[in-house]
């Protein structure tokens, strides 16, 4: 098991994830084909009973696809953890395959871990033109085929939201992209990790309209919820659950969640992560509620973990 007790480095959450395909070969198949803009294998595991041949339901979870948002990686390799390792739900992988994806962007963590903590997007050059150099990388969450560049993204390079030249021109998010597309016709819940502000949030992100399947999303949404809320420490405040762009308060286009749904994918969510503005002082580079104090990582992982659990009991039964 990795250390819960702090954030880890890339490669030692890389060597986590080559060891646990190398120990679990019968259930645990490790995908590297495709490679981030600087050359880095974007590692995702396929976990299952038997390879993933007999047509089970897929639940699909990733992090990290905004570099800064270091909470959300852990809680993924925890998954992985709890499915393989210390398997205390085993009903989760006789009746599901699993796709887990814990570092969607790991140039932008690297350089969040070494150069700039609040930096939230890939580290992709778009020409040789100096605005290139200066302000570099893509948001990945406005870079998917959903009304890209059409609400809350920008043609700014310089933008934390820049939405990038063209759908899917970030192979961190292309990568996403082609699981949606291999797998959609399985896939029964798709969930993307975020911080923060304690939130789930599910489809339309881009005008606030609820999707055909508003039911089910706000059910599931609201049975993973609870499951956190009763497990939650005082100091955090229970997760809201509702629709993305009403909840979250701003509008987005080219986001994962609403690809995966507009692409058939039944129940698919943004989780916001839990943490909180100022957690000491302003002077502090950490203050920023992207960065959870590393006590509470344990906390989190446990929580969102009984939030998958619940997650994949409810999408099975509905779909
Ligand atoms: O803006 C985002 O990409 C997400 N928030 S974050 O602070 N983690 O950057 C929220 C996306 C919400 N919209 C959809 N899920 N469509
Ligand atoms: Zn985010």
């Amino acid at each position: 098991s990795l250390p819960y007790d702090n954030y880890q480095t890339l490669d030692v959450i890389y060597e986590y994830i080559d060891k646990i395909a190398e120990d679990y070969p019968e259930i645990v198949t490790l995908v590297s084909s495709s490679k981030s803009f600087q050359g880095r294998p974007l590692k995702y595991l396929k976990i299952s009973k038997d390879k993933f041949v007999s047509n089970k339901p897929i639940i699909y979870i990733d992090a990290g696809i905004h570099a800064r948002e270091w909470i959300t990686i852990p809680t993924v390799t925890y998954a992985i953890h709890k499915l393989v390792e210390n398997v205390t739900e085993p009903d989760l992988l006789d009746n599901f395959d699993w796709i887990l994806f814990p570092v969607v962007n790991p140039d932008g963590y690297v350089f969040s871990y070494e150069r700039d903590r609040m930096w939230r997007k890939t580290r992709s050059l778009k020409d040789w033109s100096i605005t290139s150099f200066l302000c570099r990388g893509v948001d990945g969450n406005r870079n998917f085929n959903f009304e890209w560049n059409t609400v809350g993204a920008d043609d700014d390079k310089c933008s934390p939201i820049y939405a990038g030249t063209k759908p899917f021109s970030e192979s961190e998010s292309r990568t996403v992209g082609e699981i949606i597309d291999e797998h959609v016709d399985r896939m029964v819940l798709f969930i993307t990790m975020h911080s923060f502000g304690s939130m789930i949030l599910y489809p339309w992100g881009n005008n606030g309209s609820l999707s055909h399947n508003a039911f089910s999303l706000h059910t599931v949404g609201i049975n993973m919820a609870d499951a956190m809320n009763r497990l939650s420490l005082p100091h955090f405040p229970n997760y809201v659950v509702g629709n993305s762009m009403l909840t979250i308060g701003y509008g987005t286009s080219g986001a994962a969640e609403d690809y995966a749904h507009y692409r058939g994918v039944p129940l698919t969510f943004t989780f916001e992560l839990p943490g909180l503005e100022n957690e000491d002082d302003e002077s502090n580079e950490f203050s920023e509620g992207f960065h959870l104090d590393p006590i509470y990582i344990n906390q989190v992982c446990v929580e969102t973990w009984a939030a998958f659990v619940i997650g994949a009991r409810r999408a099975g039964d509905l779909f």
